[in-house]
């Protein structure tokens, strides 16, 4: 089934430049870009958008971090993007990602792992519609 889900080029990865190859690797992987624009975080656009780590203890670095510099918003299109997605940016922890995953080349932490990915068909709709208007999808 074509499915939908939001992709976040985080503030490491812009500010390191490597924006270009990461897309590259989503092209490369297939799938089609429905939407895409560089957005830069307030602190509680952040905090809003994390909410469900919102008792964790890393949140308050995970909201600095997401707020440090501009973002990248995907909406990225394919049969089974939720579960292709995540196989493409690769595990959490860069330490753990496979061989050829995006976090693996170019994730520094867990903390500051380059990309984000929807877990889920009920997150990623949430997840999308936090940041596109349906006009805005193409
Ligand atoms: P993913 O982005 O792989 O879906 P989530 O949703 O569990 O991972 O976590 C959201 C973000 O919170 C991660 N991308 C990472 O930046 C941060 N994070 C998750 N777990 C930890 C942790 N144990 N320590 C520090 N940061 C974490």
């Amino acid at each position: 089934m074509v499915e939908r889900t939001l992709g976040i080029i985080k503030p490491d990865a812009v500010s390191a430049g490597h924006t270009g190859r990461i897309l590259a690797m989503i092209e490369e992987a297939r799938f089609r870009i429905a939407g895409m624009k560089m957005v830069r975080l307030r602190t509680e656009q952040a905090r809003g958008f994390y909410d469900v780590h919102r008792s964790k203890p890393f949140f308050p670095n995970l909201v600095s971090f997401m707020t440090e510099g501009p973002i990248v918003v995907l909406v990225l299109e394919h049969e089974d993007a939720i579960r292709r997605w995540r196989d493409v940016m690769g595990a959490t922890n860069p330490t753990n990602a496979a061989e050829g995953t995006i976090r693996k080349k170019f994730g520094t932490n867990i903390e500051r792992n380059c990309v984000h990915g929807s877990d889920s068909p009920e997150t990623a709709a949430v997840e999308v519609a936090f940041f596109f208007s349906a006009a805005e999808l193409l």
